[in-house]
């Protein structure tokens, strides 16, 4: 009887070694240890028929069995310890990371030039408390040239300059349309730039594109005189290329009076950089402004010429055609 328990004993240490050392997951090795420690394993199940015995044999054969249960103990120790850092390093070779593999390549963007000026000259006006008006691309006679005081006659509006549409409206060929629309909806004081794209029928070549790009300014109050239009483009290109000399130069729009362009001297020439004047009284009567009470100044530029003259860029094409080779220089 005592042998018989004592073998039954050493053989359950033995399959239960030998199962142990084979489990190969923490969900196996668990199974096992319920099975054979637990409270209803077959340790339990074994030691419940010690009553069974005489009283004299019985301390033996429980230290047998402390000692087989301390040796699966030891067992399923050493197991879950070794499938422990298996699992470990099975989740660092899973989550390796070669820091000496090459990086990834993200294309780098950048800001066209045209953009570029139209930002820096915004930034200035807007800094000198202008406000942005913006507005379509197409418009009416009325708005691109009757309201600016330019007569039906007026070359300007000849067919070769103006693109006209089919419906009779046009692709504006300035932004001061913006402002007409700008001033018949606000009273002054006014402060505004217009920035946008504007077309002519020009014959494309090195300094001519049908499609361009130009800011204006306007600025209606009470009291503006020709050196409040002074002061303000000085300060304008001084903040642009820097305190060159500039000089005013007599000259002609329809939509003011006085008017005159503006030349910078660069690099030793003279260069003409923009137009500008006070706003004809005609323009000011129809948005409805009193002229004996309101004066105002505008002016305004190309923004392709000011991109040529600060990079020395000599064909106004390459501004348009996308070659990245060009464009990655700025
Ligand atoms: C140039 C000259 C100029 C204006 C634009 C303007 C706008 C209104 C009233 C009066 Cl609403 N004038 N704009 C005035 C003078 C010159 O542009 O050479 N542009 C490329």
């Amino acid at each position: 009887m005592t042998n018989n328990l004592e073998a039954q004993l050493l053989a359950l240490q033995q399959e239960g070694e030998g199962a142990i050392a084979s489990a190969n997951t923490l969900e196996r090795l668990e199974e096992l240890r319920v099975g054979y420690l637990g409270k209803k394993g077959q340790l339990s199940i074994l030691l419940g028929s010690m009553g069974k015995l005489p009283t004299e044999e019985r301390p033996k054969i429980g230290a047998i069995a402390n000692i087989v249960k301390e040796a699966l103990q030891t067992s399923l120790d050493k197991q879950r310890t070794a499938l422990e850092s298996l699992k470990i390093q099975a989740q660092l070779e899973a989550e390796t990371l070669d820091v000496t593999m090459p990086g990834i390549y993200r294309p780098q963007g950048r800001v066209h030039p045209l953009n570029n000026i139209f930002d820096r000259a915004l930034d200035i006006f807007v800094g000198m408390g202008y406000t942005v008006a913006e507005g379509p691309e197409m418009e009416t006679d009325y708005y691109n040239f009757e309201a600016l005081n330019t007569p039906p006659d007026h070359p300007a509006r000849d067919m070769q300059d103006t693109f006209y549409l089919p419906d009779g409206n046009l692709l504006r060929t300035q932004t001061s349309s913006v402002q007409i629309r700008y001033m018949e909806s606000e009273e002054p004081p006014i402060r505004i730039v217009s920035p946008g794209r504007v077309y002519r029928r020009d014959d494309v070549d090195a300094t001519h594109s049908a499609v361009f790009h130009q800011l204006e300014l306007l600025a209606v109050d009470e009291g503006l005189t020709f050196t409040d239009l002074k002061g303000t483009v000085k300060l304008f290109l001084q903040a642009m290329f820097g305190d060159l000399p500039i000089r005013f130069r007599a000259s002609y729009f329809p939509f003011t009076e006085p008017s005159a362009e503006v030349d910078l001297q660069w690099n030793g020439r003279w260069l003409e950089v923009m137009g500008c004047g006070m706003v004809d009284p005609n323009v000011l009567k129809s948005v409805g402004y009193d002229p004996e009470v309101y004066t105002g100044f505008a002016a305004g530029f190309g923004i392709e010429r000011f991109a040529m003259v600060l990079h020395q860029i000599d064909d106004i094409r390459r501004l348009y055609n996308s070659d990245l080779r060009f464009l990655r220089q700025f």
